[in-house]
């Protein structure tokens, strides 16, 4: 059995990176068509059949993103930036609400540090999401990129973030021909760099990374608001104590999470961010 990883869409041939490293130019069989589209990120099954490959397989997937459309990722690198564009709590809790609500693990990597004055009080926001219990890098024009390749180290990693905040330069800082690299595949597929290409994995360090287009901008109103309760994963830990099991921690008495808030266990403006997502998202449903 020849079993590998779908790292590119190109037309109706997917690339594939075997378990061997070897990666193949392959097609999917008929017969799979017929039931459900490859996408990338898919793991797939292969058989060699007259002396070409062919996918006739998909596992099931572990997580599942439609915009962007791929799957299995092992992790979500969130980039933002310190300043330029200005830090913003509630655009990093919106991406936070999503990975989580896709069950994809959040890395928050913190770019432009160097610009950030040490008693600038956005440190003091930054360091309450490691206190939340997230991974959080600080990157930087001074930083080295070490902590960065070693937590894109043999994993499928998905790169999002705003426009400007450093995402290519980061990438270029690791590997120095990566914009090249990334030029030679889309002249490849006959595109122009600025068009709207299929997501793929690209090789950074010695893992992959997928970029993400337009994912930047989010919109929470997708999600019920029971899928936003459910995706505040800093809650999980002071829900269980709520009187009831259904608990929204808006105004319910004996709420564990309000309690944590009030505590100071939970950053405030985390759990006003909450607030104002699940007011955002009633006011749409409200609509229909
Ligand atoms: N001071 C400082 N500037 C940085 C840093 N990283 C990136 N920049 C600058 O920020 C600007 C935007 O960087 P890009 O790497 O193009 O940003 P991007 O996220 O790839 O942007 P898009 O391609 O539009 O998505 C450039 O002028 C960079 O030189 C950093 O760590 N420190
Ligand atoms: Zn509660």
């Amino acid at each position: 059995m020849i079993k590998g990883r779908i790292i590119r869409l190109i037309s109706n041939r997917y690339q594939v990176l075997l378990d061997s490293k070897e990666i193949v130019d392959t097609i999917a069989s008929g017969k799979l068509r017929l039931k459900m589209a490859p996408k990338t990120g898919d793991i797939v099954k292969l058989e060699i059949r007259e002396e070409k490959y062919m996918i006739v397989d998909i596992l099931d997937r572990f997580n599942d993103l439609r915009r962007p459309p791929i799957a299995n990722i092992d992790q979500m690198l969130i980039v933002v930036s310190a300043k330029d564009p200005d830090f913003s709590v509630s655009l990093v809790d919106q991406m936070l609400v999503m990975s989580n609500f896709h069950r994809v693990k959040p890395v928050l990597i913190i770019s432009k540090m160097d610009l950030l004055d040490k008693d600038d009080k956005i440190n003091l926001l930054i360091d309450n999401y490691v206190k939340s219990g997230y991974r959080v890098i600080k990157s930087g024009k001074d930083k080295d990129t070490g902590e960065i390749e070693k937590i894109v180290a043999n994993k499928f990693s998905v790169l999002s973030g705003q426009s400007g905040v450093g995402k290519s330069t980061l990438l270029n800082r690791i590997n120095p021909d990566f914009e090249i690299k990334t030029q030679e595949i889309s002249q490849s597929l006959g595109r122009g760099k600025h068009t709207t290409r299929h997501v793929q994995y690209l090789p950074v360090g010695s893992g992959w990374v997928a970029d993400t287009p337009g994912f930047s901008k989010i919109d929470l109103t997708v999600l019920t608001i029971e899928d936003l309760r459910d995706a505040m994963f800093e809650f999980e830990e002071y829900s269980a104590l709520c009187r009831f099991s259904d608990c929204f921690h808006i105004k319910e008495p004996g709420c564990g999470v309000i309690k944590a808030v009030e505590a100071g266990l939970i950053p405030k403006e985390r759990y006003e961010n909450y607030l104002k997502f699940n007011e955002e998202i009633a006011d749409v449903r409200r609509l229909y």
